[in-house]
């Protein structure tokens, strides 16, 4: 399988993130897209290639031009102002209650010049810091997504991106949850322009692709499909539950299936069956996959039981649809197994048995060894 990686991603280089107000060790950070390359490589069924340059295009055709001027600009900015911070986290976040009454009714939110209140024009939270190098990464994890569609068009089965920063809580026009661009949304749009087909986005990031869902929330011709922690405990809390459907041309072709925590692999393959379902109902020969790996049981951040073997599984059952895969990365923050849950799904895509690489002294059980 063709692997779409770029070293850009380091220059995103994230050492604390704030959760409530309070600094964190960072979870999205270099090493997790590092440790994903060096076990595909190790695997040498993999074939590692540079992303090319898209422009523009795709990601306007998504984004507003705003957001994608804000990213541009924003760490020259921050510097230029002289402002002496390691990163830049919003001050304030443009929270629908500061309009509330007002917004359709003569009046037009504007973006101001300060770079602290500018930021929280466009962000959805404050876990989600912009450094020197989160432009550029967050251009090449988008470019590493278009890559892997060119290879898919270009009559590969499958193709994997190796995207970091990962992309699926970007919206429109807000960026957050460490994602900058929705890389998924930005294939699947390139995808629909290029063939005319229909195309379905399956999202089984532990975490609610709340960007996404947003970006195609009238489109009838992207599904949208997504396996996540139930809202009511989990980020993006806002959105991912079961009654949103869409809208309009879109009613119908999204699908939430919220998870309980603590589920376990049996429980999750069966309402993954009915996500499947979904999709191959679906007319379109391509399928996107937002794949998370913070579904694992170890996840740091998630809540979830899987073990790396069901990942094989899983894989195997989302190649069995028939489709062409655009697989595109996106969370998992138990670094250890990080690499060896991604190798297992892309196996199980390939037709090829899964056997722990002996050197990581994980099981296929995801148990220490
Ligand atoms: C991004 B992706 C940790 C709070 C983290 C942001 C989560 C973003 C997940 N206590 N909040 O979907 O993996
Ligand atoms: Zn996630």
């Amino acid at each position: 399988m063709r692997v779409v990686y770029s070293p850009l991603h380091l220059g995103h280089e994230i050492v604390t993130e704030t959760v409530m107000g309070l600094p964190v060790p960072a979870n999205e950070v270099a090493e997790r897209a590092e440790r994903i390359r060096t076990t595909l490589e190790a695997d040498g069924g993999y074939t590692l290639e540079p992303p090319s340059d898209h422009g523009d295009g795709p990601i306007l055709a998504v984004h507003d031009a705003g957001l994608l001027r804000f990213l541009s600009e924003a760490w020259q900015e921050h510097r230029a102002q002289g402002i002496p911070r390691p990163s830049l986290i919003p001050e304030t976040l443009f929270v629908r209650g500061y309009v509330e009454g007002m917004v359709g009714d003569g009046f037009t939110p504007r973006e101001p010049a300060f770079i602290g209140g500018r930021a929280g024009f466009y962000a959805l939270d404050t876990s989600t810091p912009i450094v020197a190098g989160t432009y550029t990464a967050a251009r090449a994890s988008v470019d590493v997504a278009l890559t892997a569609v060119d290879a898919v068009l270009g009559g590969e089965d499958a193709a994997y991106g190796l995207c970091r920063p990962p992309g699926h809580h970007a919206g429109r026009s807000t960026y957050g949850g460490y994602c900058f661009f929705n890389n998924a949304a930005i294939a699947a749009q390139a995808i629909t322009e290029r063939t005319g087909e229909r195309v379905a986005i399956l999202d089984v990031d532990y975490h609610h692709g709340n960007g996404t869902q947003q970006i195609f929330w009238r489109r009838g011709d992207v599904l949208y499909v997504s396996l996540h922690g139930d809202p009511t405990r989990q980020y993006p809390y806002y959105l991912g539950y079961a009654d949103e459907v869409g809208v309009g041309a879109g009613r119908g072709a999204n699908l939430n299936l919220p998870l309980p925590a603590g589920c376990s692999n049996a429980q999750y393959l069966e309402v993954l069956e009915r996500g499947l379902e979904r999709i191959a109902d679906e007319p379109g020969s391509i399928v996107v996959v937002s794949l998370g790996l913070d579904t694992y049981g170890e996840d740091p951040i998630g809540d979830l039981a899987l073990t790396t073997d069901v990942y094989h599984e899983v894989g195997r059952r989302v190649a069995a649809l028939g489709r062409k895969l655009v697989i595109l990365q996106e969370g998992g923050y138990h670094r250890p197994a990080l690499g060896e849950n991604v190798r297992a799904w892309l196996r199980g895509v390939d037709g090829r048995p899964y056997d722990p690489t002996p050197a990581t002294g994980f099981t296929a059980a995801g148990t220490r060894g």
